[in-house]
């Protein structure tokens, strides 16, 4: 099945070589093209290994499937995000720096906090979609924590994805308007990555909200988050890219122990939506 698949990403060229990519997992973990980040790439096997109870499984079956997977994780505090976010998204180029997903800005990782300039820590899936917080479970979930300009995300509130609007300043690349948002174009894969991830990790379970997305804009404070007709576009517009790998990584290896599969199989997010 994922062969087809990745035969038919061959159309949209990026994808289909990183879905080759995945296939060829025979081959030595992707360490060559991990560029940052201390915590050794998991090796193909044991990613295969991960994935083998939803492996043949397609729709409904493959979510719950990857749910069951992913629900196994360890749990961080809100505060240890910050020191968390300082090894998924560090400069690949510079140790002491991440860079910030909107801006695309390289910044010390100690410039973090509440002042304009700094960076802070932005819930992708926006925490008011299903009004989880920041307690101990989605609100601290690094895989869709990124480190932020603290204007852009303030800029960015809770609004959902969506192609189009007036250029956001500082931030170029990125558009808005009243509401939706539609980031960079190096990151509207990861965008939608994190998005599908959120609604295959949480189902209702825990005491939060089954998170899901939809083909809205303005879902307001509703578990939901659109709009998943364009997401679906700009994941395959965007496949991923080594930041984005090594950072699932590292999440994997170091951190929560726990994948992103649409990271990891990019074809999953048709063979569920
Ligand atoms: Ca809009
Ligand atoms: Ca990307
Ligand atoms: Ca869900």
């Amino acid at each position: 099945m994922s062969r087809s698949r990745a035969s038919r990403g061959s159309v949209a060229g990026g994808i289909g070589l990183a879905v080759a990519a995945l296939l060829a997992v025979a081959a030595p973990a992707p360490v060559s093209a991990a560029p940052a980040g201390d915590a050794p790439s998991a090796s193909a096997s044991a990613v295969a290994d991960y994935y083998a109870p939803a492996e043949g499984r397609t729709g409904e079956a493959l979510k719950a499937a990857l749910h069951d997977i992913v629900s196994d994780q360890t749990k961080l505090s809100y505060s240890q995000v910050w020191g968390a976010l300082g090894d998924t998204d560090e400069d690949p180029a510079d140790p002491d720096n991440v860079i910030l997903l909107y801006t695309g800005r390289s910044q010390a990782k100690s410039e973090h906090g509440g002042d304009l300039g700094d960076w802070n820590r932005e819930h992708v899936w926006a925490k008011s979609h299903g009004d989880f917080g920041t307690s101990i479970g989605p609100g601290t979930d690094l895989h869709h924590l990124r480190p932020t300009d603290v204007r852009v995300n303030s800029i960015r509130g809770n609004k959902d994805f969506d192609n189009g609007g007036s250029s956001v300043s500082g931030a170029p690349g990125n558009y808005t308007d009243g509401d939706s948002f539609e980031p960079r174009d190096a990151v509207k894969g990861d965008v939608a990555r994190m998005i599908l991830y959120m609604a295959v990790r949480y189902e209702g379970g825990d005491g939060f909200a089954d998170l899901e997305p939809n083909d809205r804009v303005g879902n307001g404070s509703a578990p939901y988050h659109g709009r998943l007709g364009v997401l679906k576009q700009w994941h395959r517009e965007d496949p991923p890219d080594s930041f984005e790998r090594n950072r699932n990584e590292v999440i994997y290896s170091a951190y929560q122990h726990n994948r992103n599969p649409f990271i990891d199989r990019p074809e999953w997010v048709e063979a569920i939506w």
